[in-house]
């Protein structure tokens, strides 16, 4: 079994197809996935029908049709065959292209997943466009559609970068020339679209004392280096734009801010891909940006409005993915604010809040992920929303940051552990994961979580999977 062969063979398979339904996640990696499928089908003049949703459950299977269709999940499936069983799906009518843990059930769904072939850094949309450079091997141009999934689904986070395949991957971008990678850049978000000193102060990874969530410290300290802030035409440069030497300034001394105060500076630099081809000074400029507008339009319910950005669209669907991303930013700003000023609750081994219905569920983990760096950083982060749809169930969202991941917490695990014992379903990764549980038993919940992350806490720190 391997992994280019798998998906020469889903390749052949799904272009035997008249018709295709192609079912995914909303979120980057999904909207990814979808685009980079539908576009490489529609080349072989095979018509795709798109159906995204949030998660696959018993109230959204009802979106996918009965019909003659061959149906392709990506980005999920492998968790929920029982339901596409459930669904009367036959094992010649489905292709699952995915990478979340895969539960068989009864039917041998043929199935293309990452993990099966020990890959735990390769996203749905990079298993996807494997099997799209296997129908022809000319869409390599969707390998950057890949990229920003991948960089979406925080693939190159741990490590710094991509790696393995999706690092590949991302060299067919690169020989298809709408790709660069950028090998020790500052690791950062917002290097194409924020000014630098907010681009400095919104990043906590590494977490620079000074720096880090303080504005007027990071400006103060880009003054003291000399670095050219302002366009000559008075509006402020961004990451990209600053010559290279003084963005070398700014590295070392971020390096020694960090030495200066006992931090190790190794998450300082990471690999950067940036797509040269799209406007300068857009969140289309870079992965990690670009992954941040396909999330807002899948949270706000506008998965369509992402895939038509994918496809190539600057205009109508950029504009209304551009607003969703300033309506986006301020909701998290005023859930930032919430939890900050409506305070956690601390126990022995996380910090918990609960919103209720303040807040949609979409955004949560997003809220409490920034919150985490102005609060107890030994801790991780649990948040509870209550679910508009559903007054039965409640979301949990966590967050951790990697200095905890490298000492033995893994999120993931607490998560599908207390959801064992609770009910409920949950997932993620060691980093941010979250769940559906019942609402009447959240307290519950919130105790299963910490015993298990007591018992990691207990633990040496493991290498990550
Ligand atoms: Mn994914």
């Amino acid at each position: 079994m391997d992994l280019l062969s798998d998906a020469e063979a889903a390749a052949n398979l799904v272009t035997e197809a008249g018709e295709v339904t192609l079912v995914s996640h909303i979120d980057a990696d999904g909207i990814c996935s979808e685009a980079i499928l539908s576009v490489a089908l529609e080349r072989q003049g095979i018509p795709v029908r798109p159906v995204f949703v949030r998660q696959l459950e018993p109230m959204t299977m009802k979106t996918i049709p009965k019909d003659r269709s061959f149906k392709v999940f990506t980005d999920l499936g492998s968790g929920q065959q029982n339901l596409l069983a459930e669904h009367g799906l036959s094992e010649e009518e489905v292709l699952i292209l995915d990478h979340h843990v895969s539960q068989p059930a009864g039917k041998s769904y043929r199935e293309v997943n990452a993990l099966n072939y020990g890959h735990g850094k390769l996203a749905a949309s990079g298993v996807a466009y494997l099997v799209a450079r296997a129908i022809d091997p000319k869409n390599t141009d969707l390998a950057k559609l890949a990229v920003v999934g991948n960089v979406g689904d925080m693939m190159a986070r741990t490590d710094l970068g991509l790696i393995g395949p999706s690092r590949e991957i991302a060299e067919d971008g690169i020989r298809h020339g709408s790709v660069e990678v950028v090998k020790k850049d500052l690791n950062c978000f917002g290097i194409s679209t924020r000014p630098v000193h907010l681009c400095l102060a919104y990043s906590d990874d590494p977490f620079v004392p000074g720096i880090t969530s303080n504005p007027n410290g990071a400006l103060q300290f880009l003054q003291r280096l000399g670095v050219t802030l302002k366009h000559p035409s008075g509006r402020w440069l961004v990451w990209e734009e600053i010559p290279v030497e003084e963005k070398r300034r700014v590295i070392s001394a971020l390096a020694q801010q960090l030495l200066s105060n006992g931090r190790s500076p190794d998450r300082l630099l990471a690999e950067a891909y940036l797509f040269p081809k799209e406007p300068e000074r857009t969140p289309l400029r870079n992965a990690s940006e670009f992954a941040t507008v396909l999330n807002a339009c899948g949270r706000w319910a506008k998965p369509t409005v992402g895939a038509r950005i994918c496809r190539g669209d600057r205009g109508i669907a950029f504009r209304e993915a551009e607003r969703m991303l300033t309506h986006h930013r301020g909701m998290i700003r005023d859930l930032l604010q919430f939890i900050l000023e409506k305070g956690v609750t601390e126990i022995s081994h996380l910090q918990h809040i609960h919103v209720g219905d303040r807040f949609p569920d979409t955004i949560i983990g997003i809220g409490a992920g920034m919150a985490l760096s102005k609060l107890n950083r030994r801790k991780p982060i649990l948040i509870m929303a209550e679910m508009s749809d559903d007054p039965l169930i409640t979301k949990v969202s966590m967050r951790t940051n990697e200095e905890m991941v490298q000492t033995g917490t893994d999120l993931q695990q607490a998560i599908v552990d207390a959801t064992a014992e609770v009910g409920g379903s949950g997932g993620g990764h060691r980093i941010a994961a979250g769940a559906y549980i019942p609402r009447e038993l959240e307290e519950r919940f919130i105790h299963c979580v910490n015993r298990r992350l007591e018992s990691q806490n207990a633990r040496p720190g493991k290498d990550d999977r």
